[in-house]
């Protein structure tokens, strides 16, 4: 079949807290903002051939809400449930009606930190994970994402 030439919309979700990037704990999770992440994706995007919309809530219920309708508008997800990962039934349900490709992503290596953080209830149920490369992982999810929109 002949390669559609319209962009596919990808969308980015983050969870809580994240909207503090870049302003608290910068040796954690680096000094880059929220705001710089996301336009380097938008950006990034367009080279891939990807429409790219970017999501932050601190509620669960709205993130629900969001994997819900990303069902019938994105091609594929990237998402840093943050606090979430470890504690969500709700969002990891949510994951399960999807049928496209979900980037579960790390801005830390959740394995090197505490163990409550060792435990994610999202990875079984996403496509891969990506953890520990700092905000580049955003990117490199993104490339990632492209390529297994484009191989379906
Ligand atoms: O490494 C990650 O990306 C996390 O998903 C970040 C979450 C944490 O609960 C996960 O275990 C791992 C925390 C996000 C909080 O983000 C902040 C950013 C700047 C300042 C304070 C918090």
């Amino acid at each position: 079949m002949a390669q559609s030439k319209e962009n596919s919309n990808v969308l980015v979700i983050h969870g809580p807290n994240l909207n503090m990037l870049g302003k608290r704990e910068p040796e954690i999770y680096g000094k880059t903002t929220l705001d710089e992440i996301n336009a380097s994706l938008e950006k990034l995007g367009k080279r891939l051939g990807l429409t790219v919309e970017a999501f932050q809530s601190n509620h669960e219920g709205a993130i629900v809400d969001k994997i819900q309708d990303a069902a019938v508008t994105q091609k594929g997800l990237i998402i840093n449930p943050a606090a979430y990962t470890h504690t969500s039934i709700a969002i990891r349900d949510a994951l399960l009606l999807l049928d496209i490709p979900v980037i579960e992503l790390h801005i830390s290596n959740i394995y090197k930190r505490e163990p409550f953080r060792h435990t994610s209830v999202i990875s079984d149920v996403a496509t891969a994970q990506i953890a520990g490369f700092g905000v580049q992982g955003y990117r490199m999810a993104l490339e990632a994402l492209a390529r297994m929109i484009q191989n379906r």
